[in-house]
């Protein structure tokens, strides 16, 4: 059988691999470890040039080897603060009011993939799958078949595809997507997202899209297909259930003495839609008086990015408005909003969701949203709380049985929390099953399966990958 070699931008650490709560990281490692391969990325440190060139660095663990390469400054700069998250995040996620493009930055991101490709093929062998992760690694394959690399190349899209007229916002999109066209398989997490890709591939490249998703442009044939990213919800329900009874939980449940409890958890980003998120929420205070003191919205938001200016000035923008409401409807013995800019423990975030009456999802712009996923996996059954969830997510397709919300309708969103609030049990209970039914249909093992066998189908290319 063929060795896989993963490719992501960040190489998971080996704690992240053997984490019991079934996230991403765990999925791809066991794929890896059934296979045998390599997992190939940047390790998060920025080093010097001379340490960067002698990477990678090696860790074998069983039938698998983490390769990892130090980044110097200004390849940092340019490929990942620059770039990868100043200019491809924002416009993927709509926000083109944000996008700063710098040429050199862009120069910067294809010399590093150029460069990391070149790293790579020095541990690659003939029959390898090569699966690469998100929008860091567009280029990645154009680099290698320009090194003559034959083998089948997958990419994973985690985030969205911008409709056409979006994606014109980047001034070198038409290279960026003839490097798409380098790679076998294209997956995407929505049909819309793979639609949108068609619809660029017909309309500005007058490429063609044939039965199956099949895609032919700029001399190449290529597939494009749909893999919606899950979780393993039956691990999560079990983990949350036997955390319950934590201290933590305890604590918590302590300290709302009898409240009820909204819980909201994202990546401090401005695709998440936070600050919607927590006037949605005033308003429910505003128009509903009998909940106030008597509801609390814990939002969970560990900063990333935070060299990035948009990620600072998203940060000032909440502190600003978690300030403001908790000044107004708080009380001396009562935090209406609970703004924790920390990141917690993945089981200790299960039993929360578990603890909490209403999960609030709303992200303006979300490839799918797994933390949607995991506040249904993580609910009693007998007792369930209510996912409210923005139109906006890739999840949204899935997770119909949800309150679906337009998160810039914030009375909407403020009656959805009325509504999630107030619903009576067995209707909750309805609305899970139904949701878990989806979950446990397409886990996160489905969709690391689908794809890895889409790709396994795909015909080699003639020549051989040239030996190191
Ligand atoms: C990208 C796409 C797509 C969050 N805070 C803490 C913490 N988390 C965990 C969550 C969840 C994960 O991080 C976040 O995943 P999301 O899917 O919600 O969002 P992104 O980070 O933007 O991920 C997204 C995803 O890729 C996968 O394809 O769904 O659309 O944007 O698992 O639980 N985990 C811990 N502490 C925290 O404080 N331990």
């Amino acid at each position: 059988m063929s060795r896989l070699v993963v490719v992501s931008n960040r190489v998971a650490t080996p704690t992240e691999t053997k984490g019991s709560a079934g996230g991403l990281a765990v999925a791809v490692f066991g794929a890896l470890k059934d296979m045998g391969g390599v997992w190939f990325g940047w390790s998060g440190d920025v080093v010097s040039e001379a340490v960067a060139n002698a990477g990678p660095n090696l860790e074998v663990d069983g039938a698998v080897t983490f390769a990892t390469v130090g980044l110097p400054r200004r390849d940092y700069d340019q490929y990942y603060r620059g770039f990868s998250n100043a200019m491809l995040w924002p416009v993927f996620h709509y926000r083109n009011d944000l996008a700063v493009y710098e040429r050199d930055e862009y120069a910067g991101y294809r010399r590093v993939n150029a460069w990391l490709a070149h790293k790579l093929i020095k541990l690659l062998e003939p029959d390898d799958i090569v699966w690469v992760h998100d929008y860091h690694l567009i280029p990645f394959a154009e680099a290698l078949r320009q090194q003559g690399v034959g083998n089948r190349l997958g990419f994973f899209l985690h985030i969205p595809f911008p409709s056409p007229q979006i994606l014109l916002n980047v001034p070198p999109h038409e290279e960026l997507v003839k490097s798409l066209c380098c790679y076998d398989l294209l997956g995407f997490q929505t049909a819309t997202d793979q639609t949108a890709f068609h619809d660029y591939i017909v309309r500005h490249v007058r490429g063609t899209v044939g039965p199956g998703g099949q895609v032919e442009a700029f001399g190449r044939t290529l597939r494009t297909g749909v893999y919606r990213i899950g979780v393993f919800p039956d691990e999560i329900a079990e983990q949350a259930e036997r955390y319950e009874s934590r201290q933590h939980v305890l604590e918590l449940k302590e300290s709302l003495e009898g409240r009820k409890l909204i819980m909201s958890v994202d990546r401090l980003d401005y695709s998440k839609g936070l600050v919607e998120r927590f006037r949605a929420f005033e308003q429910l205070l505003e128009k509903a008086p009998e909940w106030r003191g008597n509801v609390t919205l814990v939002q969970i938001a560990p900063p990333t990015r935070s060299d990035v200016d948009t990620y600072q000035q998203i940060r000032q923008h909440l502190e600003y408005e978690a300030g403001r409401i908790n000044g107004r409807y708080s009380g001396l013995d009562y935090t209406a909003i609970r703004y924790l800019n920390q990141r917690y423990d993945r089981l200790k975030l299960m039993s929360l969701f578990r603890e909490s009456q209403v999960g609030f999802v709303t992200p303006l712009r979300d490839g799918m949203n797994l933390v949607a996923k995991e506040y249904v996996a993580a609910q009693n059954p007998d007792d369930p709380g209510v996912l409210v969830l923005s139109c906006f997510a890739g999840a949204a397709d899935e997770l119909t049985s949800a309150l679906l919300v337009n998160p810039h309708d914030i009375t909407g969103m403020s009656e959805a929390l009325q509504r999630a609030l107030s619903m009576p049990l067995a209707e909750r209970k309805r609305r899970h099953q139904a949701s878990m039914a989806v979950l446990r249909e397409n886990n996160l093992g489905v969709w690391r399966d689908a794809f890895l066998a889409d790709l396994r189908g795909v015909p080699p290319i003639s020549e051989p990958a040239p030996q190191p």
